[in-house]
């Protein structure tokens, strides 16, 4: 019953490496457009600080910078999404899909997302952000070593993530090593183009 109303979500997916500004822009999508923000990152630490056992073997998997088993994020995913369903005015799910499966399951049990928003960043840039975020995050994978297995996992499984959307002509890619307020002027433009 849940899924059946999960599947009349309207859901733009935001993707890119870490660090490149994704819950940064978020943010201020939320600001202008009134969508419902889930962080998967976000899900993810929240479900660690829980104390379930669930929480407890994520936090292993975070600390080296791999990604989570796709059937706990989907579950997770699932569970945010209902709680949220009867108020959402639709969703912006940042941090998915972080593979390919993740897109495939989630377009085959849910629904097809209305485009995908790829921040385009360099290494170099995105390390930078990440070890000044490092001061103040308190996150225990903002160090650089793991920083440097984050990235390797992003090129390997995450990457073929836009191309998958590329082929389906949904990608929506912008470039992003620059400003924030410079980078959401895109954000804007993307969305005026597809009808917000
Ligand atoms: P996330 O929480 O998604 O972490 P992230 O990739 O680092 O992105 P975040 O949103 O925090 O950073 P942002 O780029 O906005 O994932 C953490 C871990 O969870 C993963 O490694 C993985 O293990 C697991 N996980 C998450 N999703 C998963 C999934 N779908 N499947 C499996 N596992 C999953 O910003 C970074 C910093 O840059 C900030 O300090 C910000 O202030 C700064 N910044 C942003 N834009 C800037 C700009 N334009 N200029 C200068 N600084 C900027």
């Amino acid at each position: 019953e849940d899924l059946a109303k999960l599947k009349t979500a309207k859901v733009i997916f935001v993707i890119g490496g870490p660090g490149s500004g994704k819950g940064t822009q978020c943010e201020k999508m939320i600001a202008k457009y009134g969508f419902t923000h889930i962080s998967v990152g976000d899900l993810l630490r929240a479900e660690v600080l829980s104390g379930t056992d669930r929480g407890a073997q994520l936090t292993e998997i975070m600390e080296k910078g791999v990604l989570v088993p796709t059937s706990v994020v989907f579950e997770l995913l699932k569970e945010a999404m209902s709680a949220k369903i009867d108020t959402a005015n639709g969703f912006i799910i940042d941090g998915y899909p972080r593979e390919v499966c993740q897109g495939e399951e989630f377009e085959k049990e849910i629904t097809e997302c209305q485009f995908a928003l790829y921040f385009d960043v360099t290494d170099e840039t995105m390390t930078e952000r990440l070890l000044k975020r490092a001061d103040t995050s308190g996150r225990s994978d903002d160090n650089p070593e793991i920083i440097k297995k984050r990235l390797e996992t992003y090129h390997k499984l995450s990457e073929p993530v836009l191309a998958y959307y590329e082929e389906k002509g949904k990608a929506k890619k912008i470039p992003a090593n620059g400003n924030a307020d410079d980078i959401f002027a895109e954000v804007e433009k993307v969305l005026k183009e597809a009808g917000y």
